[in-house]
């Protein structure tokens, strides 16, 4: 059941609130200090997201500092196919690294039978955090969606080009779903576990949605989030599922309409007076500011968000950034943006 006595979830189902409820993406990490500290004392990122102690601390980290209406699960994208079977590290300054799955030979080497333990630490946080969070902080849980993660899969790590991914997709099309087939399973299961752990909503972060072709979107993006979309449902039914398909464009009214997600996230890029005409109409939106804008600060961070208040507060709406926070902002910028949002400047 849901509690509609956390601004956050009544805003994902269809209120209108004076002064939207607010958090954001990357809203824990480097860009805090006491974040640093943590971070410092692991050997790694992946032992700092299978560790549900630390876990626990650096998602409360952003709550307690600047109150927050939602927090995230402490965890990556990448700790999916890291539980499939593929080898992931993180490299300080350098970003993911990941052996490539380029080949069905590569693909059978992976299962998803090893989801759950593997991901145990995991769903630990999850529900060290729904006993730890403030009484009106909700708990979101979140997963990579199959086509983002299978770019990372694919190429091995983080790409400008996705030649790769896009070069076995087009050319081989009934390989690649095999792949994209086993990360929906893996990716349902993991979502699910989630939310029985006490995750009260789940956001699906498609970060490269934006850079396929319309058939390639229909069938990468669109269908596999549907697919997964369902298979929680079918356990879930009632928990709220926001999707994140940045750089969607003109595809975001059909994204809506086909994956049937509770809400959507706008990324930086989209016009919010376009944004409350044709999708906050249909269903409750989260965005958008520029994380350069915030990182910016002064006049521009005052009048961009004012802009995103005006367009988009008339309807169903979660403030947040347009993508992740840039880990040189300033701590004082995010609580100008807090004192914006919440009506206090
Ligand atoms: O050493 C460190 O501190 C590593 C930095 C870091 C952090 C703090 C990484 C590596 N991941 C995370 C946490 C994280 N990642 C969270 C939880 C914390 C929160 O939001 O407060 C979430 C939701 C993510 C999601 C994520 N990871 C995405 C989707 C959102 C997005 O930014 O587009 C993606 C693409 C990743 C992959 C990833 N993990 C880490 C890095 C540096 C990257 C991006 C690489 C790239 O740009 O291609």
């Amino acid at each position: 059941m849901t509690d509609q006595t956390k601004p956050f979830l009544a805003a994902l189902q269809g209120k209108t609130h004076k002064h939207p409820p607010i958090w954001l993406m990357r809203q824990a990490g480097r860009y805090l200090e006491e974040y640093r500290a943590i971070r410092a004392d692991v050997s790694g990122f992946l032992e700092l997201c299978y560790t549900p102690e630390l876990a626990i601390e650096v998602t409360m980290q952003p709550i307690r500092r600047f109150g927050f209406d939602a927090a995230i699960l402490f965890s990556d994208i990448l700790v999916l196919p890291d539980a499939l079977g593929q080898n992931v590290t993180f490299v300080q300054g350098e970003g993911p690294k990941l052996e490539p799955v380029r080949s069905m030979a590569d693909i059978q080497k992976l299962s998803a039978n090893w989801i759950f333990q593997r991901l145990e630490p995991v769903y630990e946080t999850v529900s060290g955090l729904s006993e730890t969070l403030p009484k009106n902080t909700a708990l979101i849980g979140f997963a990579g969606a199959p086509w983002t993660v299978a770019t990372y899969m694919v190429e091995g790590g983080s790409s400008k080009d996705f030649a790769t991914v896009k070069g076995w997709a087009f050319e081989k099309p009934d390989e690649f779903q095999v792949l994209i087939d086993l990360i929906v399973e893996g990716t349902a299961e993991y979502l699910s576990s989630q939310i029985e752990n006490g995750a009260e909503a789940i956001q699906i972060f498609d970060s490269w949605a934006g850079v396929l072709p319309e058939d390639a979107f229909d069938r990468w993006v669109i269908a596999p989030t549907k697919k997964l979309i369902s298979l929680i449902r079918a356990k879930h039914p009632e928990t709220p599922i926001i999707g994140f398909p940045r750089g969607a464009g003109l595809h975001y009214p059909d994204y809506v309409r086909e994956t049937g997600v509770t809400a959507v996230g706008l990324d930086t890029t989209m016009p919010t007076k376009w944004a409350a005409d044709n999708l906050q109409n249909h269903l409750p939106v989260q965005g958008n500011l520029d994380p350069q804008v915030l990182l910016a600060g002064g006049k521009t961070l005052d009048d961009s968000v004012h802009r995103i208040l005006e367009n988009l507060s008339n309807g169903p709406f979660i403030f947040n950034l347009g993508h992740g926070i840039i880990k040189e902002t300033p701590v004082s910028h995010v609580e100008r943006l807090m004192d914006l949002v919440r009506g206090r400047v």
